[in-house]
Formats: structure tokens, sequence, C-alpha cells
């Protein structure tokens, strides 16, 4: 943790002098204007008042390095703009970054989602990816995508009263409108995942794209403040971690029940442009593994994740 940041937390709104942090903290008083600097450039609120010394005016909703214990989180990138966090996780994956790796991006000019789909990025909200390199086969991946889409549906209504629900496979939705998405790519041989990256985009405190296929809708948006997103992006970290671990032993028969729950399409009748054959009926639910049970008028037909573009129809 930048020692400076900590220290003026501790003075709690108080003045501290450039003169006593750079003693307490053993470092030179340039030193100590350089990690001012830093912490500004971090968006932290420090003012400087001449001859009393640097208060902390506000922290930063922007996540960071400190935020997380060790293993997951660590190492931790931000980039104020890059093109796509996934890539620059990508090219940590295959350089050796451990399980735990977290790259965050205020803005990205081709954020992407699944089938190569653009993925909108404004700054203000919480788009990252996270390294993982479970020892799976890379068959249970797309489930594993589920949960966690499932956990930011969960942790959003436990810790922020969000009613939000999981739309088949992995989109968050709130309301009618797209909240949030997850994306999982990878590298791997036919049982052995050599990395996977799961990349999430949630609305947070941006503006939501207000052109697209589907409606949007910012958390902002739902309870009309703005939203830490450090304090997000822990919560669900938290949660996930646990339950990773929980399906690496036990797959996605413990997420079931829950992701029927939280599930937005249950009972709803649907189309699905699946590549080679349109097909219609009424949603059942998902299957322990995770893929979606539809009732047709020829039966009822099991449709895995990926290939598939959902359209609801009506109820
Ligand atoms: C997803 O894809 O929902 C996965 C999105 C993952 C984005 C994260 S951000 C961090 C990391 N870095 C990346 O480059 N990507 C990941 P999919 O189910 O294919 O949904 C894409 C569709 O969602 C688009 O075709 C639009 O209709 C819609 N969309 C695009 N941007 C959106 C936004 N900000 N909010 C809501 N919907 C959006």
């Amino acid at each position: 943790m930048n020692v400076v940041l900590k220290r003026l937390r501790k003075a709690e709104g108080e003045t501290v002098s450039g003169a006593a942090l750079a003693e307490s903290l053993g470092i030179s008083r340039a030193a100590v204007h350089k990690r001012i600097e830093k912490l500004r450039a971090e968006g932290h609120g420090v003012s400087g008042i001449p001859r009393r010394g640097y208060r902390l005016e506000t922290l930063s909703d922007r996540p960071s390095g400190d935020d997380f214990s060790p293993g997951w989180g660590r190492p931790f990138f931000f980039f104020e703009k890059t093109s796509s966090t996934q890539d620059e996780a990508r090219r940590r994956a295959v350089s050796g970054s451990p399980e735990g790796a977290l790259l965050i991006a205020e803005r990205q000019t081709a954020g992407r989602g699944r089938l190569g789909r653009r993925w909108e990025s404004l700054p203000g909200g919480l788009w990252f990816s996270l390294l993982l390199r479970p020892a799976m086969t890379p068959a249970r991946v797309p489930a594993l995508a589920l949960v966690a889409a499932l956990d930011w549906a969960r942790f959003l209504k436990a810790d922020f009263g969000v009613d939000a629900g999981v739309k088949w496979p992995n989109d968050v939705w709130f309301n009618g409108k797209k909240l949030a998405g997850v994306l999982a790519e990878m590298s791997s041989e036919v049982d052995r995942i050599h990395w996977l990256v799961l990349g999430v985009g949630v609305n947070a405190n941006n503006a939501p794209p207000s052109k697209g296929l589907v409606p949007a809708v910012s958390l902002r948006g739902i309870l009309g403040r703005n939203i830490s997103r450090r304090e997000l992006l822990a919560g669900w970290l938290r949660r996930f971690r646990k339950s990773y671990s929980v399906y690496q032993r036990e797959g996605f028969l413990p997420f079931r029940s829950a992701y029927t729950d939280f599930a937005v399409l249950n009972g709803r009748r649907i189309s699905l442009d699946a590549e080679s054959r349109d097909v219609s009926g009424i949603v059942r639910g998902v299957d322990d593994e995770g893929r979606l049970m539809v009732q047709t008028a020829d039966g009822p037909v099991v449709l895995a994740g990926g290939e598939i573009h959902l359209s609801v129809e009506r109820r």
C-alpha cells in the first residue's frame, strides 16, 4: 500500500505536514511529494495546504492492488486506457503470470463480448479480467462462467439490494436490461487448461450504452448514486473465490438451484438461433451441467453455451 495514503487515512481528514509524513515514514520530503502525485493520478482527492501539509479529501473508488489479500488480485494491473483487458491478460497468461492476476481498465477502446461482439466500455464502469489456471477439463469452463454471473447477481442482491437476475448463459440483467456480462477465453489442450481469463464488464458509474442490440442499465441508474468500484470488485471476488473452489471440487450441481432462482428466462417462451437450426420453446431451467433446457413442440432439448443467440419473444 502507498504508505502515504495509509498515513493520511489514519489522520481521518486532518492535515498532516509533509515533514511529519517524511519523518514518520522514514522517507524524504521529495519521496512524499512523489507519492502524493501518484495518489492524485490514481484519482484520490488530496489537497495540499501551503505551509500546513496534506489532507485526504476523497478516496478514489477505483480498485487498486492494495485492496486484495495475497493470492487473488496479485499481480494487479491498472490501465487508464487499453484495447481490452482480455488482451492484456492473455499476454500475461502466456508469459506465466500466476492464477489470481487481475487487470483493470478505466476505458477500453476495443472491449469485446462473446462471438466477437463489441463491449462498450466508457469511464466509470468496472471492466476487468481475472486470470485463472483451473485444474479441470475445458468442457467445464462454460458452467464456471455461469457461476461467475450468478455470483454477481447474488452479490448485488445481498449487498446492495439490487434485484438482479441471470440471463443464460452469462448475463446479469435488471428489469429487462443488461447490467453486466461475463466472457471466458482460454488456451487449452483437449483435457487440460493452460490458462483461462474471465472478463467481466459491469455498468457501474458509467453511462450505459444507449444504442445497441440490447437495452442496458448501470448501477448508478438503478441506485441513483455512484457506487464504489473498489467495494464491488472486492465483494464479488470474495464470493467468487469460494464458488471457484467449490466448483472445481463439485461441479455445477451445488449452484444449480441458486442459478434457477435467479434465472430471468425460466418459464418464458424464447427463440434460439443456433448455428444450423432454429429452436423455439419454453425455458425449463438448467441441467446439472448448466445447459439450458427448453421444451419445444418436438420435445425437450438441451443446449450448451457459446454458439447460441437468445431472443425473448414474449412472456
Ligand atoms: C458479454 O458478451 O456480455 C461479455 C462482456 C465482457 C466484457 C468484459 S469488460 C472486461 C473484459 N475485457 C473485454 O474486452 N471484455 C471483458 P455478450 O454476451 O456477447 O454481450 C455483448 C452484447 O452486449 C453486445 O452485442 C451489446 O448488445 C451489449 N453490450 C455491449 N456493451 C454493453 C454494456 N456496456 N452494457 C450492456 N450491454 C452491452
